[in-house]
């Protein structure tokens, strides 16, 4: 396998500045693709050669000319990557034809087919699929597509940019010439051919410019798309008002596209999506499916700035536009939903997904420093983790300073395609601060914890902490250097008061709540006048994406679930409690004694519900339990069923101390009323939904009625899902037949079958395993739509008790599932594959069989770039 490294960059060695297409969509089977390329050598380029290389990727070049000129066979050669073409000027035009097969691209990279049309994706190296190119983000041009299609199957044609002609042709065809006013790297080129309908709304900029935006989807989805629509013009006012960025075109279109193997993609006025990102209607989306569309349509729609506008060099930068925009983005929902439970859900997030990242043999530092396959890194590391990089700075040098830094961004860097480093640099100058030793955060991988302890001096009235970083070996990294990180805190006096925080040498306090930098190994404050030990709220609202040891005990964490006035670390609080009995109780039961819950954390619990009335939406985050991988991450070796049993034991114990509040608080937050997904409503039930999961796990009667009639009576997708994902797991004689009922009733709504998939996936249940494979064979299953695959067997591959069956079941059908996948689409296969990269964190019995798997996949004759990438870091 060959691996591309960061050292190894070099400029281009030509430019493109105009780039004009002529796509002629001849049927599904065959396009024809003609190419005209203005061309220059780069100046910057050290040593010219005299041949130029273009990347190919799965297309026949049928002929090239220069300036006019046939180039001769001799004079230019295919292989399977590149083009070559010997002697070329210095400057020039060149054109080429290709065609290309849009129904055999089951890898949906390029222009493949979906639905009723033609759809594209070209990031990151999709548009070497199209047509002969220096496919890489540094090369921006201009550029004009058109397209050729039949009129009546394929009424819409859309690429980047305006329209700037359209008319028929003979036999029934049709034609449309868009051009981009914009220079952009090919990732953000698309296509669109297809039989849509489309409703239109516009945007009045606060300059007084308008934009026309519109959206397309499948004919009978119109009715489906207006809350994206509205999410848009919401985004684009955000912008304004937060950033002072407008959209820069007159035409803005959005498209919506069944088969698509990212959430969406940002193309320069053509964002297109995959349905399960920008669909949604009460009846079938639910609460978190209305947020997660409103957080993705702005989210693509701040890209234009922070991707668009100023992009990548090369694709080791990826989190230049993706950590900034997903920052974006978070800003965006704390300001539209709840502040705290956004922050909550964004750190849940991290934990779940980006920290176990962190600790196995993908874990990659924010700007990776070499890959194999660039789209393995499509990471929550790259996203997530890049985001509280963001975030970090942001903390350091102040809300006011991070605008500057950025509008200075901008201002240094808009049309140029930059790195991190940039990024970094505008954000040091306009904030006054010193980020040399902060750039760390870009190149070493790892998740580092911060271990903090304390010691108070009554006599001095005097309270030192020393904090102490560690940042754990990671694939290449056996030593990492001290970063400079923000530690936000405060100290909670015995009577709950927020003390004034004095550091020793300081003339006056701070205030309640204050930001240390942290730059060395051990650092050591010293706070005075303390009148009292007090208790230290520490890392408030998640100030940097690390794990805090401190030695809190249980009458510590219930002083700060009590005080805090920082929400997240009110809510870390519970986390903590129920992480140290969970703990407990994993050790417990594997030296076989029984597993037991104190009475306190019923307690601190059942005062959450009492009080949930002031924030629903707080009070369910804070009842969740940590889920089963956070557990599991905190253990040497990984029984999941053992977490799972535990955990379960957890909530069964607090669903019976707390049933009558549990009872009480189903019933009193109803939201009578015709529904709405805003912040207030949602939170209402998901807090009336999670006291019907835990009274779910009492297996009692009573609950079951009022599950099955909530199901039965649900006006919305949000309450019928938590009653069918709690039937689900309910081991009773009705379950079977609510699981058939709800996909005969929605057979015909794909992203509800989806969901549907998802919970017969997740169940904990025995059988499920043998189900999950059945469902593989069900008409609504099928490899070539992401969609599908995420849903069954990514769902699986969360699944800690099935996947993880001890027999090794689970693991085989995802091996079996995976390796059948990797012929079809080998990106979303290595995204399977990684369900067993974590092996070596498991008991020996489950270690030895998913290597087995992993081992089995490895020796596949054939296998994909992408997913001979993830096996053979894994066994590495
Ligand atoms: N579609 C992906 C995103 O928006 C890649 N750019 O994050
Ligand atoms: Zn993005």
């Amino acid at each position: 396998p060959s691996t591309v490294y960061l050292k190894d960059y070099r400029p281009p060695a030509f430019l493109v500045s105009e780039v004009e297409l002529d796509i002629d969509l001849l049927g599904e089977d065959e396009a024809r693709v003609a190419a005209r390329l203005a061309l220059q050598r780069n100046p910057a380029a050290p040593r010219p050669p005299a041949d130029l290389e273009l990347d190919i990727d799965e297309i026949a070049v049928e002929s090239v000319a220069i300036d006019g000129q046939p180039v001769g066979d001799g004079r230019w050669a295919a292989d399977a990557r590149h083009l070559t073409v010997k002697d070329v000027p210095a400057a020039f035009e060149l054109r080429t034809v290709t065609r290309i097969r849009p129904r055999q691209n089951t890898k949906l990279m390029g222009i493949y087919l979906s639905g009723t049309g033609f759809f594209s994706l070209c990031e990151a190296e999709g548009f070497r699929r199209i047509t002969p190119f220096l496919d890489r983000p540094d090369v921006m041009a201009r550029y004009t597509a058109t397209l050729h299609a039949d009129k009546a199957r394929y009424p819409v044609l859309l690429a980047n940019g305006n329209c700037v002609g359209q008319g028929d042709e003979a036999g029934g065809r049709h034609w449309a010439r868009w051009r981009d006013p914009f220079p952009k790297p090919s990732y953000l080129f698309a296509v669109v051919a297809a039989d849509l309908e489309s409703c239109q709304d516009r945007f009045r900029t606060r300059s007084g410019r308008d934009a026309q935006l519109q959206c397309f989807v499948e004919p009978g989805k119109l009715d489906q798309i207006a809350f994206a629509l509205e999410s848009l013009k919401h985004a684009m006012k955000w912008d304004e008002d937060r950033y002072g960025l407008e959209i820069d075109l007159d035409e803005y279109n959005v498209v919506a596209v069944g088969d698509f193997n990212a959430g969406a993609m940002e193309n320069k006025g053509l964002n297109i999506f995959n349905t399960k990102l920008v669909l949604a209607r009460p009846d079938i989306s639910t609460d978190w499916d209305f947020s997660f569309i409103d957080r993705t349509v702005a989210h693509e729609y701040f890209h234009n700035w922070t991707g668009n506008r100023v992009t990548c060099r090369d694709w080791f930068q990826l989190s230049l536009k993706e950590g900034l925009t997903v920052f974006r983005e978070q800003q965006y929902a704390a300001d539209r939903y709840s502040r705290a439970v956004a922050r909550i859900q964004a750190v849940r997030n991290l934990r779940t997904g980006q920290f176990p990242e962190d600790a196995g043999p993908m874990a990659h530092p924010v700007r990776p420093a070499s890959y194999q396959q660039v789209s393995n890194f499509y990471t929550s590391t790259v996203y997530q983790k890049g985001a509280e990089v963001v975030r970090m700075m942001h903390t350091l040098v102040g809300p006011e300073n991070f605008r500057k830094g950025i509008d200075l961004y901008f201002q240094r860097h808009d049309g140029q395609a930059v790195t991190t480093d940039e990024l970094v640099a505008a954000i040091e100058q306009a904030g006054g601060v010193d980020l040399a030793q902060f750039r760390l955060w870009y190149e070493q991988a790892g998740t580092p914890r911060l271990t903090v302890r304390d010691r108070y001096d009554e006599a001095s009235r005097s309270y030192e902490l020393s904090v102490t970083q560690q940042c754990p070996p990671t694939p290449g990294q056996p030593a990492k250097r001290p970063m400079h990180m923000p530690l936000a805190l405060g100290l909670l006096a015995p009577d709950g008061r927020e003390l004034p925080l004095r550091l020793q040498g300081e003339a006056a306090p701070r205030g309640t709540s204050t930001v240390l930098s942290l730059h060395a190994e051990t650092e050591v404050f010293r706070f005075i006048d303390v009148p009292a030990r007090p208790v230290p709220s520490l890392g408030r609202g998640f100030s940097a994406p690390v794990v805090i040891d401190y030695p809190y005990d249980e009458a510590g964490l219930q002083h700060l679930l009590s005080y805090d006035s920082d929400s997240f670390n009110r809510w870390e609080a519970g986390q903590r409690l129920a992480m140290n009995l969970l703990l407990q109780g994993v050790a417990d039961r594997a030296a076989g004694r029984p597993v037991q819950f104190p009475e306190y954390l019923a307690q601190a619990f059942g005062r959450v519900l009492a009080d949930a009335e002031a924030d629903p939406a707080f009070a369910a985050e804070a009842l969740a339990l940590p889920p089963e991988v956070v557990i599991a991450e905190q253990l040497g070796q990984i029984d999941p069923l053992a977490v799972h049993q535990v955990r379960f034991a957890m909530r069964s114990f607090l669903a019976e101390r707390l049933h009558d509040g549990l009872r009480r608080a189903y019933d009193h937050f109803a939201t009578p009323g015709p529904y709405s997904p805003d912040a207030q409503s949602s939170g209402r039930r998901a807090l009336r939904n999670l006291c019907l999961a835990f009274l779910m796990d009492l297996r009692d009667a009573d609950a079951r009625r009022l599950c099955l009639q909530q199901l039965e009576a649900a006006g919305n997708m949000t309450d019928a899902m938590a009653a069918l994902s709690a039937i689900a797991n309910c081991d009773c004689p009705e379950r079977r037949a609510a699981l058939d009922a709800f996909h005969a009733k929605w057979r015909d709504e794909p992203l509800v079958v989806d969901k549907w998939l998802g919970v017969e996936a997740q169940s904990r249940l025995p059988g499920t395993v043998e189900r999950v494979r059945e469902l593989t064979r069900h008409p609504a299953f099928t490899l070539k739509n992401p969609n599908k695959v995420y849903a069954l067997l990514g769902s699986f591959g969360v699944n800690q008790v099935q996947f993880h069956a001890a027999d090794g079941s689970g693991y085989q059908l995802m091996l079996e599932q995976s390796l059948a996948l990797d012929v079809v689409n080998p990106q979303v296969a290595s995204r399977m594959v990684r369900n067993f990269e974590r092996y070596r964190r498991f008991e020996p019995g489950r270690q030895a069989l998913m290597r087995a798997a992993l081992e089995r996949i490895a020796t596949t004759p054939g296998l994909s770039k992408e997913s001979s990438e993830v096996v053979g870091k894994a066994l590495a």
